[in-house]
């Protein structure tokens, strides 16, 4: 029986790239089959040479670093400047958890009668489903600790970018000590996916993508009651005060909202500004939203490519009805490719559609407050908590709202999501389990107690 494939698309122009093969349910089985003899393995190697080989993975990663970044910049349609950072972030990744790697260590708790030793251990064969809008970093910051901490990994790719993961899994089997301990099958998310959610020899599944995914994920893993990690989706605020430098904040607004053409689950959506400044923070932002340009991914002064899909584009639009007071609306160009130029909308109510569900694009919502009080109310007023930013010179505020702000990661005065060395993840329907940092490492083990009696 000839092989299924799944084709694969240039999103700016359209062409078609490639076809990468379509696993079926029993190729997954059969990969699976080969991570669990290869974690046995792995698990017993001197750590140093676990960490040489995560060093190695990025050294790896560095030495085809334009090849991986011309794969990513041409398969998501993501400006190739952003690809390259991304695929460099992929080698700290995998450097920060061979670092980590030695630093795990249990505990020791004195009892009456003896004492209690505490262990870290890896939970065995994990499944990592990512999606489509950053492929590789995603994959990389489960894939690192994931085998830090001693265990296998698979990985399913978002059907339709799945070539920079496939290429990322050649590279890293070619230098393994261990056969068959990363593996990636493509295919789709159902049967690929599904085959690796429903087998009891995959202990834990991480997955990033949709809120409707990840709630599907999460029931069909309680039959063989794996550990689930997700990262869901986001609508996330960025508060403007009136004692900021309301310039600095109008003029990052941009990038948190509209980087990876608005793509990204921390995307600043929602735009929370003090009626007080709201003039001077439009007028600065429509400035530099106009100053970003959107054109061929390969080229280096290329902000903004197009969404990653027809379907994508179809379901971004809907959300431009005619009715909505737009502060700016970018020129798109009309060439082949899915391309939409950032949207400014005005929304006094903070309760249209736009301004309430994730829309996944450049379409950025301001909110007027009068409060600081409105200001925590309308930035909780949803169902996501991932990510957000506050912005004003007054360390107190800035603190005290932070406190009061339902989502997993915040950044003051800056548009900073994600760092290596520090946990990320959702509050609510962001999803559940911390990926990055130390507890992304503690993520993939499971804690066993053992007692030792020492005393009659
Ligand atoms: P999903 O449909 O959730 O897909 C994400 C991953 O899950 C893909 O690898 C997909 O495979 C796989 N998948 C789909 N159905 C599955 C199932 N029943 N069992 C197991 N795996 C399954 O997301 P999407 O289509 O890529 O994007 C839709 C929306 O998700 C976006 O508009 C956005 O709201 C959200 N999203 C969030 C994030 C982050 S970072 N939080 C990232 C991307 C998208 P296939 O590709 O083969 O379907």
């Amino acid at each position: 029986m000839a092989t299924e494939t799944i084709s694969v698309w240039n999103p700016a122009t359209e062409e078609h790239i490639t076809d990468v093969r379509s696993f079926t349910a029993d190729d997954v089985y059969d990969a699976i089959g080969a991570a669990v003899t290869a974690q046995r393995k792995w698990m017993k190697l001197p750590m140093a040479q676990r960490q040489q080989f995560l060093n190695d993975i990025a050294d790896t990663v560095l030495v085809h670093r334009d090849e991986l970044a011309r794969l990513e910049s041409t398969d998501v349609g993501k400006p190739i400047h952003a690809a390259t950072a991304e695929v460099e972030g992929v080698a700290a990744c995998f450097r920060y958890y061979a670092g980590a790697l030695d630093k795990v260590h249990g505990d020791a708790i004195t009892l009456d009668d003896g004492i209690s030793l505490t262990f870290h251990e890896p939970i065995g064969v994990i499944g990592v489903i990512t999606p489509w809008n950053f492929p590789l970093p995603i994959a990389s910051w489960n894939i690192a600790p994931a085998l830090a901490a001693g265990n296998a990994v698979i990985v399913k790719p978002a059907s339709m970018t799945p070539l920079s993961t496939t290429r990322l899994g050649e590279l890293i089997a070619g230098i393994s000590p261990v056969k068959g301990l990363f593996q990636v099958v493509t295919g789709s998310g159902s049967i690929a996916g599904g085959a690796l959610i429903d087998d009891p020899r995959v202990g834990k599944i991480s997955f990033t993508g949709s809120t409707e995914v990840g709630q599907s994920i999460l029931r069909s893993s309680a039959t063989t009651m794996k550990r689930v990690t997700l990262e869901l989706g986001g609508k996330s605020a960025n508060l403007v005060f009136e004692d900021a430098d309301v310039k600095a904040a109008a003029q990052a607004a941009p990038g948190a909202v509209f980087d990876n053409s608005g793509q990204d689950c921390c995307a600043r959506s929602r735009i929370l500004v003090q009626r007080s400044v709201l003039g001077e923070f439009v007028g600065e932002f429509i400035e530099a939203t106009r100053a970003l340009k959107l054109g061929d991914p390969n080229s280096p002064d290329t902000d903004l490519g197009p969404l990653v899909s027809a379907e994508h584009h179809r379901a971004v639009s809907e959300f431009l009805t005619e009715d909505q007071h737009y502060l700016y609306r970018g020129e798109t160009p009309d060439a082949p490719g899915h391309w939409l130029a950032p949207q400014i909308i005005l929304d006094e109510t903070g309760k249209s559609r736009a301004a309430v569900d994730e829309i996944f694009g450049p379409v950025a919502v301001i909110i007027p407050f009068d409060t600081e009080d409105d200001a925590v109310r309308i930035a909780n007023d949803s169902i996501y908590g991932l990510s957000g930013s506050i912005w004003s010179r007054d360390v107190a505020r800035a603190l005290r709202v932070s406190r009061q702000v339902q989502s997993g990661t915040l950044s003051v005065n800056s548009n900073s999501s994600i760092r290596v060395q520090t946990p990320f993840g959702g509050f609510k329907q962001s999803g559940m389990g911390r990926e990055l940092g130390l507890e992304g490492l503690l993520g993939y083990t499971e804690l066993k107690t053992v007692f030792v009696k020492t005393e009659e």
